[in-house]
């Protein structure tokens, strides 16, 4: 959230030694996009289609992690994304071991200053484990300790930290377990820093295809469901006409607005740390870049995808222009909804809502953001889109930096990138390059 320590940033370098990994992953990546007939005609349109069949079949990989060997991960902590990128990045380390990961506790809450008050919350109360492995389980495991046999004590390993623990010292360390001598232990039980401040080794494709896998339990779905009805429902009533396909054709805009008091004063210090000056954007100059995206058939109903500290403040409703329906939970009437969950389970209903869009507008600096450009470029891919930077109606626009004719830029995720570092910390790099 927020006020995440961004000396996070300098703890990741950018000295790159996965290209190669990254081109083999990209061309695996290619070969599978064509061997997915894209739908004939008009289905692209309706994105929602292809969710739950996005993910890849398992059985294509030949090459699962045994499930007789676990490695075990610290709590994993900080935003809903933060902690998509810490869960991925633990799946990664476990497979470089050919280890299933044991389910790790994410948290429920948002406090990251205090551990005691973290709320730990098990992997399954929000995403399907059972779903999750049968998509992802040719690649990555995540596994029970109900499974574990107990015969061996866990191999406790530290992982490595301060200035001189390179990426390479840390490849090198996570090679060394493989070692005979440590792999007939049935845990590896790693200690110390959380995943998400780990070295990353692997490229965004890697972590794009595990993102995929991460589907939400039932229950919270059914929520999901029923927001984006509602938001459907409202943009009906605009149009003011039923359509023949009912309400599931109504397209509808998201705008991920961050604008919060403290984001402002975050993203006010990146830009002069980064000395990077298209980071922070007020109410007013959302509004306008929104105003000017091209192509949009009016009215559309605008969800406005805010932090509650905002949800007081009726002015975010005025302003935007004429055939702009917007509304956020509340006006919506689906404030109970997310009210019954914590933090973190908000996030997540926010974050499919967001997916669906037809149009999603966000900030190239939020992780939040990040992760669903990169999935809807995934998106795009995997529906045919050979040149995915023309205008569809699955457009994603950064609003933070200036586009054509006063619009956002178009933003889109560069999926061949050998790292998550630009997903992970933000970017003004997002132009189309795929
Ligand atoms: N800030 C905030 N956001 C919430 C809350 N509840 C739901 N959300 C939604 O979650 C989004 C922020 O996502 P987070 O998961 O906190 O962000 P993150 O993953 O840490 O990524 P960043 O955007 O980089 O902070 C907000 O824009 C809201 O749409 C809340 O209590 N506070
Ligand atoms: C996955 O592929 C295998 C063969 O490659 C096939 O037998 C199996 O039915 C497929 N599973 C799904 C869920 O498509
Ligand atoms: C893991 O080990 C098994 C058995 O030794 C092997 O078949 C498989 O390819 C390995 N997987 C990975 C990801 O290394
Ligand atoms: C092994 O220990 C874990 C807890 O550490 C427990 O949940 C599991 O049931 C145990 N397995 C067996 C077979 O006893
Ligand atoms: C495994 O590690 C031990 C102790 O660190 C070392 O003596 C041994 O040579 C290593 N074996 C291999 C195959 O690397
Ligand atoms: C479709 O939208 C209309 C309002 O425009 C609403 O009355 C109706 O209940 C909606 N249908 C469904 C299935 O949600
Ligand atoms: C989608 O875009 C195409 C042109 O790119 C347009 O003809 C069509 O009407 C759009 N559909 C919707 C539902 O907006
Ligand atoms: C922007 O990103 C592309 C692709 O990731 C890269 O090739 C290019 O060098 C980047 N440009 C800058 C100025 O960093």
């Amino acid at each position: 959230m927020a006020l995440k320590e961004f000396s996070k940033i300098n703890v990741l370098s950018l000295n790159s030694t996965v290209c190669r990994i990254s081109i083999l992953a990209f061309t695996i990546l290619l070969l599978r996009i064509s061997l997915f007939s894209p739908l004939p005609g008009l289905h692209w349109f309706r994105p929602e289609r292809v969710f739950w069949t996005s993910a890849d079949n398992a059985s294509a990989f030949h090459h699962e992690v045994r499930r007789d060997k676990f490695l075990e991960v610290p709590q994993i902590i900080w935003g809903l994304n933060n902690q998509k990128i810490a869960f991925a990045r633990a799946c990664l380390s476990a497979r470089l071991l050919n280890r299933t990961l044991l389910m790790p506790s994410l948290s429920a809450s948002l406090i990251y200053k205090e551990m005691d008050l973290l709320k730990p919350i098990s992997f399954d109360r929000v995403f399907n484990y059972e779903r999750f492995n049968s998509l992802c389980g040719g690649f990555v495991r995540v596994g029970r300790y109900s499974s574990l046999l107990n015969e061996t004590k866990p191999f406790e390993l530290r992982k490595g930290s301060g200035r001189k623990w390179t990426k390479e010292r840390d490849l090198d360390q996570l090679n060394q377990y493989k070692n005979e001598s440590i792999d007939m232990f049935e845990v590896i039980k790693i200690v110390g820093k959380h995943p998400f401040l780990w070295h990353d080794h692997w490229p965004v494709s890697n972590y794009g295809r595990i993102f995929e896998c991460l589907t939400l339990v039932d229950e919270i779905e059914a929520d999901v469901s029923t927001v984006i009805s509602r938001i459907r429902a409202v943009g009906a009533r605009g149009r003011g006409k039923s359509s023949d396909f009912g309400n599931d054709s109504v397209p509808y805009m998201a705008i991920h607005l961050r604008i919060e008091k403290d984001w402002m004063l975050h993203c006010k210090n990146l830009e002069q740390r980064s000395n990077i000056y298209e980071i922070c954007s007020s109410k007013k100059e959302i509004m306008e870049r929104v105003a000017n995206i091209h192509g949009l058939s009016f009215p559309i109903v605008v969800y406005l995808a805010l932090a509650d500290s905002l949800l007081e403040d009726e002015s975010i409703l005025s302003g935007w222009r004429e055939g702009l329906l917007p509304f956020e939970k509340k006006k919506l009437g689906v404030w109970d909804i997310y009210n019954k969950h914590p933090y973190l389970i908000q996030s997540a209903i926010d974050y499919e809502v967001c997916l669906r869009a037809a149009v999603f507008v966000g900030n190239s600096f939020s992780t939040f953001s990040s992760l669903i450009v990169l999935h809807r470029t995934r998106i795009l891919i995997k529906m045919g889109m050979t040149s995915i930077c023309v205008n569809s109606n699955f457009s994603s626009y950064a609003y933070n930096i200036a586009g054509d004719l006063g619009a956002p830029k178009k933003w889109m995720t560069d999926i061949s990138a050998s790292t998550l570092q630009s997903i992970s910390y933000g970017t003004n790099n997002i132009s189309c390059h795929v």
